[in-house]
């Protein structure tokens, strides 16, 4: 089984991720990984700490030159930001360094639920640990999922739809382009968004709640290419793999609303509109882009709309997947909202801590990065075995069998 966990505090040494359940002998590309790092840095609207940061892994197991092991693979991010926070972050000594107590609660923010389940009076305690900061960590772990699933022909891909209410028509859903050309187009946009008009009217969308003191959130949407039908399963709840990939968005930092394929509109769509027709081999899918060692085999069914998202019954179908996800404006506002000390009970102006403007093109990324886990997840579960050899030869037979289905 993968799986895996990430620690770390947002200004303690680093944050860090174990891996376990990848085979032996995937090849890792680690430039790969640490430019994926380096996009989750990026984007319009990212705040003063990523002018510190130059987040790249460190991997300490797991991995011999530059190849998995099949043993637990652990990887540090370390935080630069650390040299100004160790004696208020420190691992030892004693408490009365800790600086100033943090007791003002930001509204949006995990600080008032946490400091009361945790029992602290120190609101740093909880917000170090709720940080996106943390996703660091994931989009490490995500990077080597990639890799796996890449070894298949299958690509995960992400961009930015919309920023503060600026929207722009790039879903998959009814784009003209591809998968990969929507990724190339948002790969240069200070937005990740595909569209360059959309772009710089967020730009200045951002520009104009920076003026106010205020944040904005956004959506973005996540696609997987080459994926062969058959992921997850509609026997048991928790194999459902839409229900896999929504908790994996949903757990993301800030993200308050997950849609697959045509999402919420079904509910005001009729039925002879949102099903997906099917039909037969045809040439060859515009939409599907796996490699043709794997997926889509020579004959396959297909589908002209993918209104599903790749995904029936909790099975993907050889479409496309397509998620989209909302990302709530960053809760920690230049111009802070009222809340009440925790200590005194009095109404105060919230805690002003330094932050981003907007972070949604940080989220995009970090979506590929949880979306590409869970794939990897239940892809390993279908086809699972110690190496990549192993699995190679599951694969094949499974596209054999569906060859002659
Ligand atoms: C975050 C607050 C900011 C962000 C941070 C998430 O950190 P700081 O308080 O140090 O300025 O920059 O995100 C990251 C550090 C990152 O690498 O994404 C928060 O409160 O969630």
């Amino acid at each position: 089984m993968l799986r895996y966990l990430t620690a770390g505090e947002s200004h303690g040494k680093a944050v860090s991720a174990l891996l376990e359940g990848m085979p032996s002998g995937l090849k890792l590309d680690i430039k790969a990984l640490n430019a994926d790092m380096s996009r989750r840095q990026g984007g319009y609207g990212r705040g003063g700490r990523q002018a510190i940061e130059r987040d790249v892994v460190d991997i300490t197991a797991g991995v011999r030159f530059a190849t998995t092991l099949g043993s637990p693979i652990m990887i540090n991010v370390i935080n630069r930001d650390w040299e100004n926070w160790h004696e208020r972050m420190s691992v030892e000594g004693s408490s009365s360094k800790r600086g100033e107590l943090v007791t003002r609660p930001r509204p949006g923010h995990a600080d008032l639920a946490g400091a009361m389940k945790y029992a602290e009076g120190d609101v740093r305690n909880i917000l170090e640990r709720s940080s996106a900061r943390e996703t660091a960590a994931r989009v490490a772990v995500g990077g080597v999922c990639k890799e796996l699933l890449r070894a298949f022909g299958i690509d995960v891909f992400s961009w930015v739809i919309g920023v503060g209410g600026v929207s722009s028509k790039t879903s998959l859903l009814d784009s003209k382009k591809s998968a990969s050309e929507l990724f190339k187009a948002a790969e240069i946009s200070a937005l990740r968004c595909p569209s360059k008009a959309a772009t710089s009217k967020m730009k200045k969308a951002v520009d104009m709640a920076k003026a106010k003191g205020d944040s904005l959130g956004g959506l973005f949407e996540v696609a997987v290419t080459g994926t062969p039908p058959g992921l997850g399963s509609h026997v048991q709840w928790d194999r459902k793999l839409d229900a896999r990939l929504t908790m994996a968005l949903m757990s993301v930092q800030a993200i308050k609303s997950v849609e697959v394929g045509l999402g919420r509109d079904v509910s005001s769509t009729p039925g002879s509109r949102v099903h997906d027709e099917i039909s037969f081999k045809g040439t060859s899918s515009s939409s599907c882009k796996g490699k043709a060692e794997y997926w889509p085999s020579a004959k396959h069914f297909m589908r002209k709309t993918n209104n599903a998202g790749g995904i029936e019954g909790g099975m993907t179908n050889g479409e496309p997947i397509i998620l989209r996800a909302a990302m709530k404006p960053i809760p920690t506002l230049y111009k802070p909202l009222k809340s009440v000390d925790i200590r005194t009970k009095k109404s105060f102006l919230a805690t002003i801590e330094r932050s981003d403007i907007c972070a949604v093109p940080a989220a995009s990324v970090v979506g590929e990065a949880v979306v590409a886990f869970e794939v990897a997840r239940v892809f390993l579960e279908k086809f699972g075995g110690d190496s990549m050899l192993e699995i190679k030869r599951n694969y094949k037979g499974y596209l054999k069998q569906l060859e002659k289905f």
